[in-house]
């Protein structure tokens, strides 16, 4: 693939990896290719949208990635404070600044930002860049190439959102799907949504009746479409419900966090 081909070209130009991941689908957004790449570079692991999910399942992500050995932070790209990423930078690269320091120059750090599709990256360089110079968007390939942004100490190598050519198992095209990182045009809405409920009901069904007035979800999901219909109003002229509607909302509204705090997959 070419994204993936034009990252292994440019990771020889940089000194650390970002690895922007977002924090609803831990397992679903490290993309295997990329493991394989990275595996001589200090990477600092960012579980990007924490605002999205509940605190203490991150916190066990967080610690079972320590017990790995791995660097990872968790963040809101949205509004973060940008000492945060330079400073566990500085300490993955501790090594080059150092050597630079001992003859007294002083140099960049520079890091390649990488991810599935729309897990934050464009949205974390802005952030810490302090402009909103990377263009950005809740929909998967809106970086089409690769750009450097600088501030003081670290440039930063943006990079167009990746997937891989097979998903090890249908779950994680599911997910990577309800996060935004593939292509809505391919899918199908409404099975994708069937799907979406049938994985969180059991878990998270307080949220859903606050948002779709449901009381509850059983096995027959295209019940629970239809009643999500009617409960909402979302009726089409003649009185059928609109469940193409109904689907659209659904996907929307937990891509913006407005069903509440989701965790797709825990640690
Ligand atoms: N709720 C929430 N939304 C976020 C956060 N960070 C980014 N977003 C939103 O996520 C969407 C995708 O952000 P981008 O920065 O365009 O993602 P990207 O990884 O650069 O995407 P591609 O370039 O398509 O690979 C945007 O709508 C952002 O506003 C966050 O921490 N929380
Ligand atoms: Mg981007």
């Amino acid at each position: 693939m070419k994204a993936v081909r034009e990252m292994e070209e440019n990771l020889s130009l940089v000194d650390a990896v970002v690895y922007v991941i977002d924090s609803r689908a831990i397992k679903s957004s490290a993309n295997p290719e990329f493991d394989k790449l990275i595996k001589n570079k200090p990477v600092l692991y960012i579980f990007n949208k924490s605002d999205l999910v509940e605190k203490n399942n991150l916190t066990a992500w967080i610690n079972k990635f320590k017990a790995e050995g791995k660097e990872a932070i968790s963040l809101v790209g949205t509004s973060l404070n940008p000492e945060v990423v330079t400073s566990a930078l500085k300490k993955a690269c501790a090594n080059k600044l150092n050597k630079f320091a001992n003859k007294g120059a002083k140099v960049s750090i520079r890091v390649m930002v990488i991810g599935v599709p729309n897990t934050g990256k464009s949205t974390i360089i802005n952030s810490i860049i302090g402009k909103a110079k990377a263009v950005t968007g809740n929909r998967p390939g809106v970086t089409r190439r690769q750009v450097w942004y600088s501030i003081s100490g670290v440039d930063f190598l943006d990079t167009p959102g990746t997937l891989w050519g097979k998903f090890q198992d249908n779950n994680i095209a599911l997910h990577l799907a309800y996060i935004g990182s593939i292509r809505g045009e391919v899918l199908d809405k409404q099975e994708l949504v069937k799907e979406f409920l049938k994985e969180i009901k059991d878990e998270y069904m307080p949220l859903l009746t606050a948002r779709y007035k449901v009381q509850e979800i059983g096995d027959d999901m295209d019940l629970a479409l239809e009643n999500i219909a009617k409960a909402r109003g979302w009726i089409v002229k003649g009185g059928e419900v609109d469940l193409e509607r109904t689907a659209n909302a659904i996907l929307d509204d937990f891509r913006n966090g407005k069903i509440g705090k989701i965790m797709l997959e825990k640690a």
